[in-house]
């Protein structure tokens, strides 16, 4: 079974900057690793935060009527919920995060120097939970410069059993965003499952350690699934989505406007400067739950394009 591939990493700890090969690689193969991209203190502060949010220490979470019942242990507490999206705009620490030094570093080097975001996203995944189908980020989040980049923090060591991410390399590079179908396979949440050209024999899995942050185009193939482990372990992670602040962000849109003048600005400036800071920013997302599908996904005409 394939790795993760030697070339495509880099201590955080002992590198700090992405050399011309790391740059290379990542618009080679559409993803990069670095190692030790967060420290132990760190990987712990963001691990009690996470508990928090799930007790409801931040406020309201969109989806969950009642949180957990005080007397449950912090395990207990956050197996319930598979992923939370947007922790940022409740907890301070993760609003904190979206700029961590490792990951300004590796999104100045691949984007340019100015750099936003729009999104954060927080998996507990515990044993027992699933992923998500194959899919594309910009499908849910469309840049119009192609500079869609998730960093994905691994707050657990990710193992094939637990659900580690997996991907095939080069597959960014068409630039094809590849159409998806509704499946019902109970591996997976609701999300919908990209149908494209390439075999399963191509994919290979992302396992890391704990620490490691991964980072990976919009427009790569990407999946996970459930979490195989024992009953009580969880694989946490924390993943935000970024893209270049030049570019137009046409997302979440209802009504008939051009496409090509759309810019969601609920974003948060995290390198350089912000070409359209004349528009302002909005406050509109909030924390919401994500759905597991564990209660089933009916027909698909429910199918979120929300996350990713
Ligand atoms: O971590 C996972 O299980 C899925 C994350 C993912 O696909 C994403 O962030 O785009």
């Amino acid at each position: 079974m394939n790795k993760i591939v030697s070339s495509g990493s880099m201590d955080y700890k002992h590198q700090k900057q992405m050399t011309d090969a790391d740059i290379a690689f990542y618009h080679e193969n559409g993803f990069f690793a670095v190692e030790n991209g967060l420290s132990t203190d760190q990987i712990n502060a963001l691990c009690d935060d996470t508990v928090s949010i799930c007790r409801g220490k931040y406020g309201k979470i969109s989806g969950i009527d009642e949180f957990p019942d005080e007397t449950l242990s912090d395990h207990e507490v956050i197996k319930k919920f598979l992923c939370i999206h947007f922790p940022h705009k409740g907890s301070k620490l993760m609003y904190e995060y979206l700029a961590q030094e490792a990951i300004k570093e590796v999104l100045t080097s691949v984007i340019g120097p100015d750099v936003k975001c729009m999104q954060s996203m927080l998996f507990m995944k515990a044993s027992g939970k699933p992923g998500q189908a194959w899919h594309q980020d910009e499908l849910y989040i469309p840049t119009r410069d192609r500079t869609l980049i998730g960093a994905w923090m691994a707050l657990d060591d990710a193992t094939i059993e637990n659900g580690c991410l997996w991907v095939i390399p080069g597959s960014h590079k068409p630039g094809v965003l590849w159409p998806q179908e509704f499946t019902t396979n109970p591996e997976f949440d609701c999300s919908g499952e990209s149908k494209f050209p390439y075999g399963d024999d191509e994919a290979i899995p992302l396992e890391v350690k704990a620490g490691t942050i991964l980072f990976f185009n919009g427009y790569l193939l990407h999946r996970s699934l459930k979490n195989r482990a024992p009953e009580g372990t969880f694989r946490r992670v924390l993943v935000n989505h970024y893209m270049s602040a030049s570019s137009l962000l046409p997302w979440k849109f209802k009504e008939e406007t051009p496409f090509a003048t759309l810019d969601f600005r609920d974003i948060v400036m995290i390198a350089g400067s912000d070409p359209y800071v004349y528009k302002g920013t909005e406050d509109v997302t909030a924390m919401h739950l994500r759905s597991t599908g564990e209660g089933g996904c009916g027909d698909g005409s429910k199918k979120s394009l929300e996350g990713n």
